[in-house]
């Protein structure tokens, strides 16, 4: 584990610099090795430090852009109990933007800089938020395919050796578990109503079971990071592992919801003892990441849109802080 950790010690540092470096660095492998935590103060490598802000960083944006696909059907749900149910549910996503913020300010960036190189387009985000939500349906979709990967792919992450984003995961995953029941509900009353409502809900599973698989990242000869995520134990499985877990666990609920998954190649194989699935369109993958996805461009107007809006609260608080400070000063 120590040598895949390894960093060299810069030359230019002081002879006891660079046995802090070595002390670090040899207390952060035994960490690893140990499978134990790495917190905010320890010493860290800096590339485990990029790699983690990364993450950590683009998983909050993803949960705050995540909030306008089913924000957008707050006003249009069929009744006052799953309007109410929706807005908890796009409240919880608001609140895990603020968890994995918090934990990656932890890192060294600050909130606003985060902030920033999302509303330049600088940072990425989930490319699922991409797709639109068309019927009333997709939010049942949305809950139980999308929050279903999430709650699959970050169940793991509760484990990830970096403590602050390991800790947000858990309160995370438990809300997840509410969002993922919530979808399913909803397909399973409209696919025991009319045939129009079952073929609504079916439309819907049919459009968004792809994009789901796709979050969990490009296939593992093609993803670039995992490696070494993995050797730091960030993460525990690769996305070709998960994406095979997620199809198995898709392909027993939707029995109980009287549906079926637009895959007719789904299968288990008994030698490997892994879910398979047919292929899919990586080319489409890859024009989402590249801002060329069908609601892109809407997603990002309306995340700067509501910056923008949102600039006087910011001021406000500001203020308040700083007459706060003045009071404590003063006394
Ligand atoms: N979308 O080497 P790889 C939610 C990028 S929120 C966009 O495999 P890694 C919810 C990847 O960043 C769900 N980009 O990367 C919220 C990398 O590019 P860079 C969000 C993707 O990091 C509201 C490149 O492709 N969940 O559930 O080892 C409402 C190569 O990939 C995607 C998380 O963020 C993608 N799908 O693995 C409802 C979970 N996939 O950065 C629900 C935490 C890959 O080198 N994140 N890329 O330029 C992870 O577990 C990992 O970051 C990933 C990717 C599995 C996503």
């Amino acid at each position: 584990m120590a040598s895949q950790n390894l960093q060299s010690v810069p030359a230019e540092l002081s002879p006891e610099e660079q046995e802090r470096e070595r002390a670090g660095q040899a207390y952060f492998d035994r960490i690893i090795a140990e499978d134990s935590r790495i917190e905010p103060r320890d010493w860290m490598p800096e590339a485990y430090r990029r790699t983690l802000l990364r993450q950590v960083s683009q998983h909050a944006h993803s949960e705050i852009i995540g909030m306008q696909p089913e924000a957008n059907w707050i006003t249009r749900a069929p009744s006052l109990k799953r309007k109410a149910i929706l807005m908890a549910k796009v409240q919880d996503e608001a609140g895990h933007g603020l968890y994995l913020y918090s934990a990656a300010e932890t890192l060294g960036q600050s909130r606003d800089k985060m902030m920033q190189d999302l509303i330049d387009g600088k940072a990425r985000y989930s490319s699922i938020f991409n797709y639109p939500a068309v019927s009333w349906a997709d939010m049942g979709a949305i809950g139980w395919l999308v929050d279903g990967a999430a709650i699959c792919n970050q169940v793991p992450l509760c484990r990830a050796s970096y403590g602050p984003y390991g800790r947000a995961m858990v309160r995370i995953c438990k809300e997840e578990s509410f969002h993922q029941r919530q979808g399913f509900e909803i397909l399973l009353e409209l696919s025991n109503g009319t045939p129009a409502q079952k073929q609504m809900a079916q439309d819907a599973v049919n459009r968004w079971y792809a994009p789901a698989l796709m979050m969990f990242g490009p296939p593992d000869d093609d993803s670039p990071n995992s490696k070494q995520s993995m050797a730091w134990n960030i993460k525990r499985f690769s996305n070709d592992e998960l994406r095979s877990r997620f199809v198995g666990m898709m392909v027993e609920q939707v029995r109980v919801l009287g549906l079926t998954l637009p895959d007719p190649e789904i299968r288990f194989n008994e030698e490997t003892k892994k879910w398979e699935h047919g292929p899919l369109d990586w080319n489409e993958f890859k024009d989402v990441l590249a801002g060329k996805g069908p609601c892109n461009a809407q997603r990002m107007e309306r995340r700067r849109q509501a910056h923008e809006d949102g600039a006087w609260v910011r001021e406000a608080a500001a203020a308040y802080a700083a007459k706060q400070a003045e009071k404590e000063h003063a006394a």
